[in-house]
């Protein structure tokens, strides 16, 4: 697979990681890409990687080194024109990052959670009735992995009922975009014109109820915090950033669990506090989001090897939560294992703020499912979704036994 550079001493892959094949079954490329070198050049795409959990961790560490401004994605800002406006939190660095972060870790935080979780906990027990009573075979995504989030999420932000259908489609763009001009980012394109602009509508303070994630963010920009600018903007990130990925993570542990059964004996046997951290472990094992990239803002040398300044640098973050340098069997899902540390919510400051939201989401589904569900397996076999940056699934047929 590589052959070495002796000018910047990196190894050189000609993989596609964007690749279908690749796409559909990530895992034996990362492995090779973590033994390639702690820095490997992929030079179809002219740009570096890094798959181990030390260079991966400390990248998204520092954020001096690795910039988010030039986008987290294949494209460069300082030489293409974004496809829309830039983020004013995944695109950005300190100092215009930090009063967007600032107001929405308040409003994504704890303590706004707080006010929300009995009302999730009892939507999880009603939708999780609703779909045994159908029946005990059912697809896992589409009612319990999406329909969830889609249930509590868009009421939480505030926005109306209508055109809610486009949520998924449009956070799908949003992750692919990330990636090359593949087939996946082609077959969305034909849509992203009224995607992007459902979506924007749906940012203005008129459209959004007066006591949401959304009105709050607005309520930021009358304080002061942030400016009129801003504020639609930072409502567009929870609508981009909060569907795919939570689904994404609810279908993950889902999927885990249909596949261990020793692991959901467990989480029956002890539902709380276990929930949390098989999500947790879920997110580790499957990561979400695969991958982000950086750039570097000066020459920079990484176990040997150098990165020039300006140049992408692409973070396997999947990669890292499997990197046997760090994780005992990696492998394996084991809800037994300390998860913490994995970088599936990324690291440092731009680590997922609305990670909270993700977790109450989970440990209400896991609950309500684990006082009603003995067992659950697969009832067929599963089917994956391919995304640039997700690892995602398109359909999760499992059976479930009640107890
Ligand atoms: C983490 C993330 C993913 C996608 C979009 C955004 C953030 C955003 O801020 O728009």
């Amino acid at each position: 697979m590589t052959t070495s550079v002796p000018s910047s001493h990196a190894s050189i892959s000609h993989a596609d990681p964007f690749g279908l094949d690749v796409l559909k079954d990530p895992l034996p490329f990362q492995s090779d890409l973590r033994a390639a070198g702690a820095v490997v050049y992929l030079d179809r795409y002219e740009v570096f990687a890094m798959g181990r959990y030390t260079e991966v961790h400390a990248a998204l560490t520092d954020w001096q080194t690795f910039q988010s401004a030039a986008g987290v994605g294949l494209s460069n800002f300082r030489h293409e024109t974004p496809w829309r406006p830039p983020s004013l939190l995944l695109e950005a660095d300190p100092p215009h990052h930090d009063a967007p972060r600032a107001v929405l870790t308040k409003v994504l935080g704890p303590r706004a959670l707080a006010k929300l979780r009995t009302s999730w906990l009892l939507d999880a027990e009603i939708l999780v009735d609703e779909v045994l009573a159908s029946g005990t075979e059912f697809d896992a995504v589409a009612r319990l992995a999406a329909a969830f989030p889609l249930r509590v999420f868009p009421d939480a932000v505030g926005i109306p009922e209508s055109g809610r259908k486009n949520l998924l489609p449009y956070g799908d763009h949003v992750f692919n975009a990330f990636g090359p001009v593949n087939s996946l980012v082609v077959k969305g394109a034909p849509r992203v014109g009224e995607l992007s602009c459902w979506v924007n509508a749906q940012c203005s303070r008129e459209v959004l109820s007066d006591d949401g994630f959304g009105a709050q963010i607005w309520a930021a920009a009358d304080r002061g915090d942030i400016t009129y600018e801003q504020a639609p903007l930072m409502v567009r990130s929870l609508l981009s950033a909060g569907v795919d990925t939570t689904v994404n993570g609810l279908a993950a542990v889902l999927y885990a669990f249909a596949t261990h059964p020793l692991q959901w004996a467990r989480l029956h046997a002890n539902p709380i506090p276990l929930a949390r951290t098989a999500f947790d472990e879920a997110v580790r094992w499957e990561s979400p989001v695969q991958t982000f990239f950086r750039t570097a803002t000066r020459d920079i040398e990484v176990g040997g090897t150098l990165i020039p300044d300006g140049r992408k640098i692409l973070l396997f973050l999947g990669s890292a939560n499997r990197d046997p340098r760090r994780w005992e069997n990696p492998d394996e899902f084991d809800i037994n294992r300390n998860p913490s540390g994995h970088v599936g919510f990324g690291m440092g400051i731009h680590q997922c703020v609305g990670q909270h939201v993700a977790r109450l989401e989970s440990e209400a589904l896991l609950t309500a499912l684990a006082r009603r569900v003995k067992s659950i397996e697969l009832a067929g076999p599963a089917h994956r979704h391919l995304n640039n940056t997700l690892r995602s699934w398109e359909e999760i047929p499992v059976k479930v036994h009640l107890r």
